[in-house]
């Protein structure tokens, strides 16, 4: 399914120091990131901690999103949520605003039946009103590893075109790929993207397309072209920053160098997240230099 493939920034929800969505500082980011060589934008995901906020704060992102963007980018929304009813709402928002995909993590929290995960997904198709779904496998945080044979029942589900494969494990991005060739197939852990791509990846979903999606295409077109060594080199980068990321907790670090590039007014990620940790400061402040340069050397007005 490679009418689908592509880059697609993990859009962050920037918050109010007050704690609610600031919309003005989420128009910004949308801007910064339309101007970056990205494809499309997957809105409400871990990224945007959308299961920190209520089905209303969400509907109004994935409209506010719509407002902006549609016909512009491809956008991608996430209604995975604790109960199929909430899901289910979600999806026909996104039906209603001509989202291009809708998408979800597993059902999560109770410890349910395959046969239950497989259900909850034919009931949120059921209601996305012919939009597309995209799986979203993510063992690590929603506890549900799939099994091949369940996959396998979901991607041959009508409306169920692919998964976003936000796992290390290669050997299964490989397994996938091979036993189901037509499935869309977005890589989700950025630090393994080049990994991903080789493995048979249609392209990726990242929270740091936001602050440096133009690497993430020069290192896929370096790729393409079999200059190995580039693409490797430019992961390596990626990765220097992810690293820093990843120590000092990827969201609130994230919005901490979107704020320092003056994109969005606060870092704040909605509790029970906290702040970066003073130690990380100087770090992350050295990363949004660097990247604020680079964007610009790009031609994005930041
Ligand atoms: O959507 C993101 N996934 C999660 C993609 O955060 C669960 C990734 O972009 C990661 O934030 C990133 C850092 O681990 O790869």
């Amino acid at each position: 399914m490679t009418a689908l493939a592509g880059l697609y920034a993990a859009l962050a929800t920037p918050f109010t120091e007050d704690d609610a969505i600031d919309f003005p500082s989420l128009e910004r980011l949308l801007e910064v990131i339309m101007q970056q060589p990205l494809d499309g934008i997957y809105v409400g995901g871990s990224t945007g901690e959308s299961l920190l906020q209520s089905t209303g704060e969400r509907e109004a992102i994935l409209n506010f999103v719509a407002r902006r963007c549609g016909g512009k980018r491809r956008l991608v929304g996430h209604v995975g949520a604790i109960s199929t009813r909430e899901s289910q709402r979600l999806a026909a928002v996104c039906a209603a605003a001509g989202y291009d995909a809708i998408s979800a993590i597993p059902p999560i929290y109770f410890p349910y039946q395959p046969r239950e995960i497989i259900g909850y997904y034919r009931d949120i198709v059921a209601a996305a009103q012919g939009v597309p779904l995209i799986v979203y496998n993510i063992p690590a945080m929603s506890g549900v590893t799939f099994a091949m044979d369940s996959l396998r029942e979901l991607l041959e589900t009508p409306g169920i075109i692919g998964l976003k494969q936000t796992s290390l494990d290669m050997y299964q991005t490989e397994q996938i790929r091979r036993r189901f060739p037509q499935t869309l197939i977005l890589n989700g852990y950025d630090e393994v993207f080049l990994a991903g791509i080789s493995t048979g990846a249609d392209g990726g979903v990242g929270s740091t397309f936001n602050i440096m999606g133009w690497r993430y295409r020069a290192l896929w077109q370096a790729l393409r072209a079999g200059r190995q060594d580039e693409a490797r080199g430019l992961q390596a980068q990626c990765n220097s920053v992810i690293d820093v990321l990843v120590r000092a907790s990827v969201f609130p670090a994230l919005k901490f160098i979107l704020r320092d590039m003056g994109i969005i007014a606060s870092a704040r990620c909605r509790a029970p997240f906290a702040p970066v940790a003073a130690a990380f400061h100087e770090p992350l402040g050295d990363i949004a230099r660097l990247l604020t340069r680079e964007a610009r050397e790009q031609g994005i007005h930041i």
